[in-house]
């Protein structure tokens, strides 16, 4: 049953999908330009795509890819400290009955907490907020694997899903795995931070997966892996705007470039052309010409210290309640709280 509904002054489509399964998706979401994104990138002194382009159907599906991949260390660890931690959870959690996650795609690592809180509580809301469909895919698994579980899944960006739920009446865990937050730069990283804590009562928590700075063999291999997986989801970017702007950029004609820039703590992804060269985007018609050795931006994957983490807690008025890594110290998972 399909219901259309009003909050915060935008319409939501209301569906159940099971006895405890809602999915609420916005109406009206906010659109990203596509099309005037990549013109102003492409047309900057130093060339730049933003990173969040990456995940169209295929981006997406690369993207599952390199987190199997054993190079791609990142996922891994984080599981790794999530299932050692999961008897220690009820001694932080055991008073919160609602998890809210960010970008919370196939919602893999959230089943940890969920079997950790199921223990105390007799049954837990879920709000997970993803932009994708995928949302309503992984809460009617999660429906049938945790009956105890009742879900309300919001498909929309994170900041207006976490306006929704900002006035909880339940004390709420909000988590952010995947180390994501890297993806931001420092301001942005700031702004995100400011904004989940201004979504938080007081007794509410916010978990984060970080990535940490280590050997720069295992942060360079991380993404360029020898399978080439990375290299395609990168090179994707190009064959997206072929695809949805009448592009004609030749995939061979560019290289995958990941390196460690250490002065700034974060892995750079780009695209660099191997010989001089014209493309033109015939939906925006847009010319642009790339020398010999010229590079695109593609990403920044920022890599954190434990001091870091610290200084840019206290920034955004955070406590820091635990920090929990993995046995090579590769990654962290941060608690904070707001007083
Ligand atoms: C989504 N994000 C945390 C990934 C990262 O590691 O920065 C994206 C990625 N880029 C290349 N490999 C994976």
């Amino acid at each position: 049953m399909k219901d259309t509904i009003s909050i915060n002054s935008n319409s939501y489509e209301k569906k159940s999908v099971g006895p405890n399964c809602v999915l609420i998706k916005s109406l009206n979401p906010q659109q990203d330009d596509f099309a005037s994104e990549i013109s102003f990138g492409l047309t900057r002194k130093k060339k730049f795509i933003p990173s969040k382009y990456f995940y169209d159907a295929n981006g997406s599906r690369l993207f599952e890819e390199i987190c199997d991949l054993d190079e791609y260390y990142l996922t891994k660890k984080e599981l790794e400290i999530l299932s050692a931690i999961k008897s220690e959870m009820p001694k932080y959690f055991s008073q919160h009955g609602s998890v809210v996650e960010l970008g919370s795609g196939s919602s893999i690592k959230t089943r940890h907490l969920f079997e950790s809180l199921l223990e105390n509580h007799s049954h837990v809301k879920y709000y997970p907020i993803d932009i994708s469909d995928i949302v309503q895919e992984s809460s009617e698994r999660l429906q049938d694997e945790f009956t105890n579980l009742h879900i309300t899944g919001i498909i929309d960006q994170y900041e207006a899903g976490l306006q929704l739920l900002k006035n909880l009446d339940d004390k709420k865990i909000i988590v952010f795995f995947g180390s994501s937050f890297g993806n931001f730069d420092h301001i942005a990283g700031l702004e995100f931070l400011n904004s989940i804590r201004n979504c938080m009562k007081k007794d509410d928590l916010f978990l984060l997966g970080i990535d940490l700075v280590k050997d720069v063999r295992v942060l360079e291999k991380a993404y360029d892996d020898s399978k080439g997986v990375t290299k395609n989801f990168n090179l994707n970017l190009l064959a997206r705007i072929n695809a949805e702007l009448g592009g004609n950029f030749n995939l061979e004609k560019f290289e995958h470039r990941a390196f460690f820039n250490a002065q700034e703590n974060r892995i750079e992804m780009h695209l660099e052309s191997k010989v001089r060269q014209q493309v033109y985007l015939e939906g925006v018609d847009l010319q642009i010409k790339l020398e010999k050795g010229e590079s695109i931006r593609t990403e920044y994957s920022h890599k954190y210290t434990l001091r870091q983490i610290k200084k840019i807690a206290s920034k955004s008025g955070f406590k820091i309640n635990k920090i929990w890594q993995d046995k090579q110290k590769y990654f962290a998972l941060i608690l904070f709280s707001t007083r």
